[in-house]
């Protein structure tokens, strides 16, 4: 028998048991092993089989890993015919996580049992795909149409309850999968229990297909699975017969597999994983993690507060007077009544967060205990080195000191301590306690187990986190400021802001760069500008005022009503504001500019080149680890669409030396912004991709 698909006899009864972890994921071993039990089970004269899974879950889906190579057989859907056409009982015993093709495994079954903390799923669309082993022709057939689309469209997984009362689940009982599963079947051939292949059950009702299409591709932004789901799932009550729309589901499948929005998805799933393996942290143990400070109890702090209260932990939260401190409460009260609303918090565990493990202070030495300070203060430097060394003095030895500074020097923070190996940047994204980004910035003397105490601070609240290098924005803001650039360049060469905003929520941006600006207050980026023109913007730079104008108005976006767009009360999104392209054609005049027309495509296409040369500076520094650092930061922090990958995916799709060959042509118009990054000139020349990089890191 194979390793990984035990088989045993328990009187009439044949046991297949699944041990390939960590997921049970149904590799081309465990599909042979499935076949092989189910023909020795007849072969022996077994009266029904039981299928479960060893370890934390049920098969929870095709081996995504195989994704891209030569199928092997036995294929999935075939296995499934298989299992679903055996003369003898078929019965799944369901845990953990039956997803993908592991739902698909068990629905070709004739019965269906599962404890009750399993949850099931068709998720394939978050892969770029659609089930592809038959689950768009049995889910509506056991369940119905328009519960099948709900699944299948949206790849949620559906608690056993839920599952029990549509359809899916024919039992739910307490105790082990084995277990619960043997007296089932037993149950079953007691009652002498019919074989009920879900082929032969009543064709569905059909719905109005063509408009759940649209309905579904509108929400889709851009993403073709969920909507081709909908075909997939019509071909269930259309087709001649069963094998008919199984032949239909294969053909779309296929379609998708072979799609760059697969190839996007698919990274994306691994590199949310990889991201986090670091070899400097292996081995490596973080410090202990109870109890954190807080300093500083505006949005951001009292955001932080309340992701680290929702995990567990306790919180001191430091502000300037008590008036300060109790506004700072409020806020995170009101954090956690949204959590309360959206059913991720009990009404009890809100009150035992405010009343036992939320603690206000005033005094620094109310942080003598915490484990982990963490400041969020006004982004100025000296005010951040008069935070760092009250807590330099009072946190007790080994507390790791953490600054949520979004640009400043944290080496320089560091050096004005007498600990430097404690302190780290942990730049989280507002709202801090929604956001799931986390850029860990690890400064020149940060040490190990600091760092690997942050990161273990990210996995506790939730976060997806990323190891960054100290520069000016880090990873995310610093490729921002030149993508964000680059749109400016155009509105001064013609563009204009409202068809850059359109031509990239085409391309899959929820939001385009001029809203998300009034989305964050226009002011934030009016200090940055003025700040850098200070310091001493380099002469080559192509600086622009417009933007300053507006804000000269008092128009800082969304929290004034006016800015790019206009905002009406209780009106969600806003109309392009009369005032701006006055002010873009006077600047375009006083700098003689004859503006040009952009085309949507050229518009998306510099916006991205320019994304990918900073990203490929940023990784070329050490700054990023890795390619896929980027592209994780930037799909978890800047709304990147998520079925492009990222924008180092985008790149790979595309061909870097494309890429390349757009940055020489328009640095010749614009020599400075268009500096090839060398690591792309060297991926080019070597014909390598940053995919063939985060392979070699
Ligand atoms: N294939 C290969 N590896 C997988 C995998 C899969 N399906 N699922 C998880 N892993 C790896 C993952 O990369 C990680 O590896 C480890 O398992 C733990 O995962 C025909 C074609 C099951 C809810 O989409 O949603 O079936 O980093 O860290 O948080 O229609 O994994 O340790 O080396 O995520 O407890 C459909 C995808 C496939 C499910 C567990 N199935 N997986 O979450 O652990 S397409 C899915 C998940 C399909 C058929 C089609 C989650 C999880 P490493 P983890 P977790």
């Amino acid at each position: 028998m194979s390793q990984v698909i035990g088989y045993e006899k328990v009187g009439d009864i044949a046991v297949l048991s699944a041990n390939n972890p960590p997921v049970n994921a149904l590799g081309v071993d465990v599909r042979r092993g499935l076949l092989a039990g189910i023909e020795r089970a007849e072969t022996e004269g077994a009266l029904a089989v039981l299928i479960y899974g060893e370890g934390r879950t049920y098969f929870a889906g095709a081996d995504i890993r195989e994704f891209g190579k030569p199928p092997q057989e036995p294929w999935l859907p075939a296995l499934c015919d298989r299992i679903e056409a055996s003369p003898l009982l078929v019965v799944s015993a369901l845990h953990g996580t039956a997803l993908g093709g592991g739902l698909e495994v068990a629905l070709s079954c004739h019965y269906r049992i599962a404890i009750p903390s399993t949850k099931v799923g068709l998720p394939e669309v978050n892969l770029g795909i659609i089930p592809g082993a038959g689950g768009t022709q049995r889910l509506p057939r056991v369940a119905g149409v328009e519960a099948a689309l709900d699944m299948i469209t949206t790849g949620r997984h559906v608690r056993a309850p839920e599952a029990l009362e549509m359809g899916v689940l024919d039992k739910v009982q307490d105790g082990n999968p084995r277990d619960i599963g043997l007296a089932y079947v037993q149950d079953l051939l007691e009652a002498n229990a019919p074989r009920r292949p879900v082929c032969e059950m009543a064709r569905p009702v059909a719905i109005d297909f063509d408009a759940a299409y649209d309905a579904v591709l509108k929400k889709g932004r851009g993403q073709l699975s969920p909507a081709i789901a909908v075909r997939a799932v019509q071909a269930s009550c259309e087709s001649a017969d069963f094998a008919a729309g199984q032949a239909r589901e294969r053909e779309l499948f296929m379609e998708l597999m072979a799609s760059d929005q697969r190839k996007g998805l698919i990274h994306a799933f691994f590199a949310e994983r990889a991201v986090s393996k670091l070899p400097e942290l292996q081995g490596i143990s973080p410090r202990d993690l109870h109890k954190i400070g807080v300093i500083g109890g505006g949005t951001m702090g009292a955001g932080i507060a309340t992701s680290a209260l929702l995990a567990g932990l306790a919180v001191v939260l430091l502000e300037m007077s008590p008036e300060a401190a109790h506004a700072a409460k409020d806020r995170i009260a009101a954090n956690l009544a949204g959590a309360v609303k959206r059913g991720k918090l009990s009404t009890v565990e809100h009150d035992d967060i405010l009343q036992n493990r939320l603690t206000l202070a005033t005094d620094y030495d109310a942080l003598g205990d915490v484990d982990l300070a963490i400041e969020a203060v006004f982004e100025d430097m000296e005010v951040k080195k008069q935070v760092f060394a009250r807590l330099d003095a009072v946190c007790k030895n080994g507390a790791v000191l953490a600054t949520n500074t979004s640009y400043l020097d944290i080496n320089e923070i560091a050096g004005s301590v007498r600990r430097p190996g404690d302190v780290i940047g942990l730049h989280f994204f507002s709202p801090a306690h929604v956001m799931k980004l986390l850029e860990i910035v690890v400064a020149d003397q940060t040490a190990p187990e600091v760092a690997a105490t942050g990161f273990a601070l990210g996995k506790r609240l939730g976060k997806v986190s990323v190891r960054a290098g100290v520069c000016d924005g880090f990873i995310g803001n610093r490729i921002l400021n030149t993508y964000r650039s680059c749109a400016d360049h155009m509105v001064l060469d013609g563009a204009s802001p409202f068809q850059i905003d359109t031509a990239l929520t085409e391309f899959g941006f929820a939001m385009g760069p001029y809203a998300v600006s009034d989305l964050a207050g226009l002011d934030i980026g009016w200090a940055a500008r003025k700040r850098k023109r200070t310091a001493g913007l380099d002469p080559r730079a192509r600086d622009s005022f417009y933007a300053d104008k507006l804000c000269e108005t008092g128009h800082f976006g969304q929290k004034t009503g006016k800015g790019y767009y206009v905002y009406e009360m209780g009106k969600r999104g806003g109309t392009p504001n009369p005032e701006v392209m006055p002010l873009i054609e006077a600047e375009r005049a006083e700098r003689g500019i004859s503006p040009r027309t952009f085309t949507d495509k050229e518009i998306v296409r510099r916006y991205m080149v320019a994304m990918v040369n900073e990203a490929a500076k940023v990784v070329g520094d050490g700054i990023a680890r890795r390619p896929l650092d980027v592209d994780v930061t930037l799909l978890y922090g800047y709304g990147f669409p998520r079925y492009w990958g990222g924008p180092m995916k985008w790149a790979d799709l595309q061909g870097l030396p494309t890429v390349l060959d757009d940055i020489r042509k328009w640095s010749e118009e614009a020599s400075f912004f268009w500096q090839p990054a060398p690591l792309l000139e060297q991926l080019v020349a070597e014909n390598r991709s940053f995919d063939d990089l985060n392979r070699e890191t």
